[in-house]
């Protein structure tokens, strides 16, 4: 235990709108899980939302929102460092050493830049494209060993690895960035739309149909539930039937995640019934568990004084952190500081 309180997780969720319960079961539920054990900084990644169009007055209230989810969702300030990217300056000091380390070559092979940039590359900004050296030097600042991301930031992190150990292979200096390891779990790593079972549950989806806010009402989290695609017949009753019907394994991912049930106790429990029985009752669990948080999110947000405090106090112990390490890589770098 003693050995796993000396590592250190860094992770991040981006204020680019109401965090959905994808956000909440593919990150949020782990960080809540790793406070006691690890030195943890959570980050409210606010430099990588402009990479795409923001309005200023509602990053700044979306920042406090992520702020507040965390709070809400169990994160105890007390334990773990809370704070906002841009408050940190050497987040973006690093990021400028790790854009002249990366390979172009190993960014274009990022497939979330794809994804985002979508058929209009020419249009994207070059912040999007340079978006993964940001979230390494996110993680590198401080020297994380461990990082608990969605699946979908798999290659994020693994281009990670790839940076620290060239850098610290390029610099001669063994052992400078630790190789960081992501903790990925595997069965709700990757929560897909409740419209298609094929595309990730997306803040910036159109569809509010597609994604359940941890912002939504009883009512709204019941009728999103009703509306969620599913398939002409019953609960199958074998895991291989369910993996051909992409929105039932995702749904029931969902309610594992929720409820805490295995998945193939769900199955058993489920197999031959309709899927209105089915939905009612995930209906039922989500509610249950996403309402105190949803309670605790607005309450939250009626006291600006108390989040903006816990970020200022953050704030100033993840830049004691990161203050070191950026002096010590301009140092490697060669890079004169002539400060006092
Ligand atoms: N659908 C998802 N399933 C599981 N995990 C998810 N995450 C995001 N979507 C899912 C995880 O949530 C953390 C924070 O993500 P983010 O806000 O930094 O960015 P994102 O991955 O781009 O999330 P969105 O919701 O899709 O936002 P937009 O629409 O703004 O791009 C990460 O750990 C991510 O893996």
């Amino acid at each position: 235990m003693s050995e796993i309180r000396n590592n250190t997780v860094l992770s991040g969720v981006q204020p680019s709108g109401d965090l959905h319960i994808g956000n909440y079961l593919g990150a949020i539920k782990n960080f809540v899980s790793m406070q006691n054990d690890y030195k943890c900084f959570f980050c409210i990644v606010d430099l990588h939302a402009i990479t795409v169009k923001q309005d200023p007055k509602i990053l700044k209230k979306n920042t406090l929102e992520v702020a507040a989810t965390y709070i809400a969702s169990g994160i105890d300030p007390k334990k773990s460092i809370i704070f906002n990217q841009s408050s940190v300056p050497a987040h973006s000091e690093l990021a400028w050493i790790i854009n002249c380390v990366t390979r172009m070559g190993w960014l274009s092979r990022m497939t979330q830049f794809k994804d985002k940039a979508g058929k209009d590359k020419e249009n994207a900004s070059s912040g999007l494209f340079i978006y993964p050296n940001l979230m390494a030097a996110d993680i590198l600042i401080y020297k994380a060993t461990h990082v608990p991301v969605g699946n979908d930031q798999k290659q994020h992190l693994e281009l990670t690895r790839d940076i620290a150990q060239k850098f610290n292979r390029d610099f001669n200096c063994e052992n400078f960035f630790p190789i960081p390891e992501p903790i990925i779990d595997k069965d709700i790593s990757r929560i897909m739309s409740l419209k298609d079972g094929n595309q990730k549950m997306s803040k910036s989806d159109l569809s509010e149909y597609s994604r359940i806010s941890l912002l939504d009402e009883s009512d709204q989290i019941i009728k999103k539930i009703k509306k969620a695609k599913t398939a002409d017949t019953v609960m199958p009753e074998k895991i291989d039937d369910i993996l051909k019907l992409s929105e039932v394994n995702n749904l029931l991912n969902i309610y594992s995640g929720f409820s805490g049930l295995e998945k193939q106790k769900l199955i058993d429990q489920y197999k031959g019934k309709t899927f209105s029985i089915f939905k009612s009752d995930l209906s039922d669990t989500l509610v249950e568990r996403i309402k105190p948080i949803t309670s605790e999110i607005k309450k939250l947000m009626q006291d600006k004084h108390y989040l903006l405090g816990i970020l200022q106090e953050g704030r100033n112990k993840a830049n004691e952190v990161a203050k070191k390490t950026i002096n010590d890589v301009y140092d490697i770098v060669g890079l004169l500081r002539n400060e006092t």
